[in-house]
Formats: structure tokens, C-alpha cells, sequence
């Protein structure tokens, strides 16, 4: 197990990369069950379908979304928020597969954060080109538990900034099957994805998929 902070360099399974205090890359962790995550995966959106949300501020978001757990992350013209029930069916969503939660858990616990349950996996899907700008993740009530990342398919560049919108942003690589741990002290670092670059992934072709495991409440 190395704990190295070489970004440079492509870790093996199994190697982790502390980003920060309470921050860890776990490289290739979820690669044994991706199987079980896609099914997870498949059957939510069949319920909950992947979506463009609109913002706020009226555009749609390039990242299409979909939710499973006690809550779901809404985006509209009234603001963002967690709501119980899928806007689009009025139905609450789907619930969080059972050996998806595993696997966050387990996670969480890896990176130091033990008994961690939570509550709202989003589920975000980009094509090529599309990117998540710089933000905060602060609809959450709970700011200090940690956000669990899983990324399946295309890879993507990882912006890890600070506490501040203009601090210096670390560039960090996710490829299929690499999960991220933060929370505690780093939980409110600013973060966002760069245009992921054209490609075909072969098990997901063309997309990127991530979850972000989330304690809401
Ligand atoms: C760092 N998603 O949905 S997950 C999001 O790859 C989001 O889809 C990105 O940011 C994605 O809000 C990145 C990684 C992530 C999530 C929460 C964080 C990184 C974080 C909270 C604090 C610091
Ligand atoms: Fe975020």
C-alpha cells in the first residue's frame, strides 16, 4: 500500500493517494464489483432516468443526473435543494441498492471515516466535452461527513481546490473503478471536472458515469 502523492504516475490497484488532511484517492477500489454497480446503476435510472436539470439562473446543465436513497439532489429555476421524490414522477427514488451502500461504506471507512451512513447517491453522467465547473457541495446539512466518489468509464481530470474559489486547484486523474474520500476539514473544498476528452471506454463507451455517496441529513 503506498501513499504516495506522485499525480504524474498511473498507481496500481490498490494504491491510495492522500490529497489532503482528510482527502484520499483509493485507485481502482471498486474495479472487483463493477459489475454490481452497474446493475445498481441500471436499475435506478430505469426508474429515475438520467436528466439535464435546469440551474437557477435558467441554462441546462451539461451533466445529466439521476438520484437513488432517501433523498435526490433537484436542480431548477427555484434553486437546488434534496427532495424525497423524483420531480419528474412525483415518486420517491429509487432506493440506494444495497451493494452499492456497501461499498460506500466500506470505502469510508478506508479512507478513516467509520460508520459512515449515507443517505442520497447522485448519479452523474458526461459525455465527452461536458465539465462540471469549480464549486462547492454546500446543500448537504451535514458538512463535515464524508462525500464518496466512484468513477466508472471515460477518465476525467479532477479539479481539488481549497476553502476559497481562487486557491490553486490540484489537477487530479480518476479512471474507471477510482474512488474519492473527503470530508472533515477538506469537506468544503472547492472542486470541479474539466472536459472530459473524446473516447470510447469498453465496458461504457462514451460516457463517463460517477456516484457521490452523500449524508444529507
Ligand atoms: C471534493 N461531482 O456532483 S465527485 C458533484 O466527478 C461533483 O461528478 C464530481 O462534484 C463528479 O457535486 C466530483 C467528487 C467530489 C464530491 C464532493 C466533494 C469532490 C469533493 C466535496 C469536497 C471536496
Ligand atoms: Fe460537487
Amino acid at each position: 500500500m503506498s501513499e504516495q502523492v506522485d499525480l504524474f504516475a498511473t498507481p496500481s490497484a490498490g494504491a491510495r493517494t492522500r490529497l489532503a488532511t482528510q482527502a484520499w484517492v483509493l485507485h481502482g477500489y471498486v474495479l472487483p464489483h463493477v459489475d454490481a454497480l452497474l446493475a445498481g446503476i441500471d436499475t435506478v435510472t430505469t426508474r429515475a432516468p438520467f436528466r439535464h436539470l435546469q440551474t437557477p439562473g435558467g441554462h441546462v446543465m451539461q451533466v445529466a443526473m439521476s438520484n437513488c436513497g432517501t433523498y435526490g439532489w433537484c436542480s431548477d429555476r427555484r434553486g437546488y435543494r434534496y427532495d424525497r421524490n423524483d420531480p419528474d414522477s412525483g415518486q420517491p427514488w429509487p432506493a440506494l441498492p444495497d451493494a452499492l451502500l456497501q461499498l460506500a461504506r466500506d470505502a469510508a471507512a478506508e479512507a478513516g471515516f467509520a460508520d459512515h451512513v449515507p443517505d442520497a447517491c447522485l448519479i452523474n453522467r458526461y459525455a465527452p466535452g461536458t465539465r462540471l465547473s469549480l464549486h462547492q457541495d454546500r446543500d448537504e446539512d451535514d458538512r463535515i461527513a464524508p462525500i464518496v466518489s466512484v468513477s466508472l468509464g471515460l477518465p476525467a481530470v479532477f479539479l481539488f481546490g481549497g476553502l476559497a474559489r481562487g486557491d490553486k486547484a490540484l489537477r487530479v486523474p480518476l479512471r474507471h473503478g477510482d474512488v474519492v474520500v473527503w470530508g472533515g476539514v477538506d469537506r468544503m473544498r472547492f472542486h470541479g471536472v474539466l472536459p472530459i476528452r473524446p473516447g470510447r471506454h469498453p465496458l461504457l463507451g462514451e460516457q463517463r458515469l460517477n456516484l457521490t455517496f452523500r449524508k444529507v441529513r
